[in-house]
């Protein structure tokens, strides 16, 4: 029988909105030209020069007033769309019990956000059972559920639209069958043996991955109202980044788990969510985006792996409406994917990568990490550290690659905990 945690009462909190540097999506952007007036730039642009005005930057101060502001919005306006700043979040800690032989602690933390007509976010809280202190916190997400990420009847099998791929799915819906099926994914034993906590969200609560988004049909967008052009609205990938923003917004008030010490982590289309919600987001303390590939933390002007064209063409309902008018017209990017690393500085970021993931392209990540490294020296971080070819894997910030393909499993947890251990210190 698994113990029920003495905190197990149903307790609704309503969080108080916490200050969080986030993008505003009101300011009105009148100077921003149309993407056929924008200069060629066959090189990356300077993480270190502004766009308005080629003002050079040169100081701390002047990237945090300046640069990352204009950078926001560039990457706003152009490629993810503008999501709504905040939203009040109520949390209802809905299941508190002991699971997996006593190794693991798991809280259902249902989160209403906003005026409550939109579905609510389900957070799979995976906690060493007897911390003395308060755990550093994985933040993820799961396209299956999080009933997939252990076997354990005790995980809410999630209720929201699920792929036809996911493990025991049935038109689309979750089903008994699905428990555990991505566990191989998750060593959620060990995660919490090493003195960390696992936040898992499954995506669709947020937004499903479907391309009904182009029409806003479903998700949290119909329940949000963003002031923006069209062409400005925010897709998936945007939904998705707000959803962990909430999440944030519940972890920083959630006295189970370091507020202060939240990873984003994420595989593939997540890892570009772990990388963009860290950039947009300070209370974010370190980045995992793992093999996130393009519009994540590989370059838009790289001519390996996925380009502009076959992810706008595959999946529309990712980005915003102007991204897909670079298709083939990268050089007129006005940003490219090393500044969004260099917005996450000088937090700790690790851009991690397989050997034969060609689509996901590691060489370009590897660019894209050289290039941002200015930006982490600038604010007193010693960024990107080599040894001739050699990465050093526990500098500010890294890039590893290991042997084989485009998958999450042990191997891959094994490298995020021993960055996470070296800049949080072993639990
Ligand atoms: C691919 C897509 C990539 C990556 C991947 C995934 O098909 O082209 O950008 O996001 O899916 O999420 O597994």
């Amino acid at each position: 029988m698994p113990r029920r945690h003495p905190l197990s009462v149903a307790a609704v909190l309503i969080l108080a909105f916490a200050p969080c540097a986030c993008s505003s999506a009101s300011e009105p952007l009148p100077e921003l030209p149309a993407v056929s007036e924008l200069p060629r730039r066959d090189e990356l642009p300077d993480a270190l020069t502004t766009f308005i005005g080629a003002r050079s930057i040169d100081s701390p101060d002047a990237w945090r007033d300046v640069r990352a502001p204009e950078l926001r919005r560039l990457f706003q306006h152009y490629v993810y769309g503008f999501w709504p700043t905040t939203a009040e979040v109520r949390s209802e800690v809905i299941k508190d019990v002991t699971i997996a032989g006593g190794k693991v602690r798991y809280k259902h933390v249902r989160l209403t956000h906003g005026d409550g007509s939109a579905p609510p976010i389900n957070v799979a809280l995976f906690l060493p059972p007897a911390a003395t202190r308060a755990p550093p916190v994985f933040l993820a997400l799961d396209p299956c559920g999080n009933h997939t990420l252990i076997a354990d009847p005790e995980v809410a099998l999630s209720s929201a639209w699920v792929d036809g791929l996911c493990p025991g799915a049935v038109d689309n819906k979750a089903t008994e069958a699905g428990r555990g099926g991505r566990a191989e994914r998750w060593p959620i034993a060990l995660i919490v043996e090493r003195g960390f906590a696992l936040a898992a969200v499954h995506e669709s609560d947020i937004d499903p991955d479907n391309r009904d988004d182009t029409s806003f049909a479903d998700g949290v967008h119909p329940h949000y109202q963003v002031d923006v052009a069209p062409a400005q609205r925010w897709g998936t990938i945007a939904a998705w980044t707000f959803g962990v923003q909430r999440v944030v917004d519940h972890l920083v008030a959630d006295s189970d788990v370091d507020g202060k010490r939240i990873i984003t982590v994420g595989h593939s289309r997540r890892g570009k969510v772990a990388l963009l919600a860290a950039a947009f987001d300070e209370r974010i303390a370190m980045a995992i985006p793992h093999q996130s590939g393009t519009g994540g933390a590989t370059l838009s002007r790289s001519s390996l792996g996925e380009s502009l064209f076959a992810i706008n063409g595959l999946f529309p309902h990712w980005f915003n409406d102007t991204f897909p008018l670079f298709n083939n017209k990268e050089v007129f990017l006005p940003v490219d994917q090393h500044l969004l690393i260099a917005l996450v500085a000088p937090r700790p970021l690790l851009a991690t990568n397989g050997d034969d993931d060609s689509w996901a392209d590691p060489p370009g990540a590897l660019r894209a990490v050289e290039a941002a490294s200015p930006v982490y020296e600038l604010l007193g971080s010693s960024g990107l550290q080599k040894n001739g070819n050699d990465v050093l894997l526990e500098a500010d910030l890294s890039w590893h690659s290991r042997p084989g393909g485009h998958s999450l499993g042990l191997e891959d947890w094994q490298t995020f905990l021993r960055f996470a251990e070296h800049h949080f210190g072993a639990q």
